[in-house]
């Protein structure tokens, strides 16, 4: 018999055959009338306790369930109106926004995102525009992003907006870059000086860049609005899908490595011009010759100028060149830096290829560099930087003739 084995009591027979007896008698009669209850009491009869002590046992535990029902269904209701009262709120907070400034908030449709998704996703872009007509002012402010596209290896970027008007492109602002992140909120607002006529033959565009210590920057997607198609009546805030970038207006000129270093106790400037790579071809034969000039400017007259030496017949140069300047802490903040790559030429004049300047009041990556190596006293501090045109770097920064011999004694 299964009931004997099984009984820790085995040497015992008599005290744990006797409810096995029993039992069979008592179902023998149910079993005819119902399998499933017949079923209960087997089960039943085979705990070893009274009926009454499993029947409280049953009882207590289908109220303990009841009450852990009735807490969870609570807990459920509360949540609901708590995200009702949320939305509310929500609702609320945005009329009152919208109530004091005419903005139009638009989402992209549901259709649109489907239709991107068949391109390459690079995320979407919150910007808002808005023109003083008084004072000739267009106004570009850039929100935020969403789901940019990841470009490091960790699965992430660390974005930052390129902001400027074409065709005149006379200036390129940066906002700060927000490292290790895919939802970026700028919250930085540019403003460009634009005529009105002009202004609707214009086009505002917003490129979103990875920033990348050593390594080329590169380009997440971006946004162009042609400004004649913009309702100037009131202030437009919009979220666009970012789209790919238009290759054939971005001139390449090429990108500079080099790396600065600055230790205030003995008032030195050190910059090593390491390589350069991708530069423009200026002689026949689809090659150049190019040195890279260093020149520094105090309150913007001409001060110091050095030179690497000329790398024949490449685009791809590397120097590992050292130039030290004595430039005293109080200078520092005075101090530009302006680094240009030139082609060498023995017949004909030499061709700039490319410029940059460095300076408290430079912008975006090369102001990045400057406060790098202010804010790191001692310690080089290496960085990639694309090469500008030098008339866009001229314009921006005007220096004067160079400092007369005599007055460079007093510094
Ligand atoms: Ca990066
Ligand atoms: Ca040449």
């Amino acid at each position: 018999m299964p009931a004997l084995h099984s009984s820790p009591n085995s040497s015992h027979p008599f005290t744990t055959t006797l409810p096995v007896t029993d039992y069979s008698t008592t179902t023998h009669t149910n079993s005819t009338l119902n399998p499933a209850a017949n079923f209960v009491n087997d089960v039943l009869n085979k705990i070893p306790l009274p009926r009454w002590a499993i029947y409280a046992i049953f009882a207590v535990g289908a109220l303990l369930i009841l009450i852990c029902c009735l807490c969870i269904c609570c807990k459920c209701c509360c949540k609901g109106n708590k995200k009702k009262r949320q939305k509310k709120n929500e609702k609320i907070n945005l009329n009152e926004v919208n109530g004091k400034t005419t903005t139009a908030l638009v989402q992209p449709d549901v259709a649109d995102v489907g239709y991107g998704s068949t391109k390459q996703h690079r995320g979407k872009l919150l910007y808002s525009l808005d023109y003083n007509g008084a004072q000739s002012e267009l106004t570009v402010g850039i929100k935020q992003a969403d789901g940019l596209k990841s470009m490091d290896l960790g699965g992430s970027s660390d974005p930052y907006v390129k902001v400027y008007t074409c065709p005149e492109k006379s200036k390129i602002f940066e906002t700060k870059v927000f490292r290790h992140t895919l939802n970026p909120a700028f919250n930085e607002r540019f403003s460009f000086q634009i005529s009105k006529s002009s202004l609707l033959k214009s086009t505002v565009v917003m490129q979103i860049f990875d920033f990348n210590r050593f390594s080329k920057h590169n380009i997440i997607g971006e946004l162009r609005v042609e400004l004649c198609n913009v309702d100037w009546n009131h202030v437009m805030e919009e979220w666009q899908d970012l789209a790919e970038p238009a290759k054939f207006e971005e001139e390449n000129l090429g990108d500079i490595c080099f790396s600065l270093r600055y230790v205030p106790t003995a008032s030195k400037l050190t910059l090593v011009v390491l390589e350069a790579k991708g530069l423009k071809s200026m002689d026949t034969g689809g090659s150049s010759d190019p040195y890279v000039k260093v020149q520094l400017a105090l309150d913007k007259r001409k001060w110091k100028k050095r030179k690497t030496s000329i790398k024949k017949k490449t685009l791809n140069p590397y120097y590992n060149e050292s130039f030290t300047f004595d430039v005293s802490f109080d200078q520092i903040q005075r101090v530009h830096l302006v680094i240009s790559v030139w082609d060498h030429d023995a017949v004909s004049r030499n061709d700039a290829m490319g410029k940059i300047f460095l300076g408290c009041d430079a912008s975006g990556n090369q102001l990045r560099h400057w406060a790098d190596m202010l804010s790191n006293p001692r310690r080089p501090v290496a960085q990639w930087h694309s090469l500008l045109s030098a008339e866009q770097v001229n314009s921006t920064l005007t220096l004067k003739r160079k400092i007369p011999l005599q007055s460079k004694r007093p510094f």
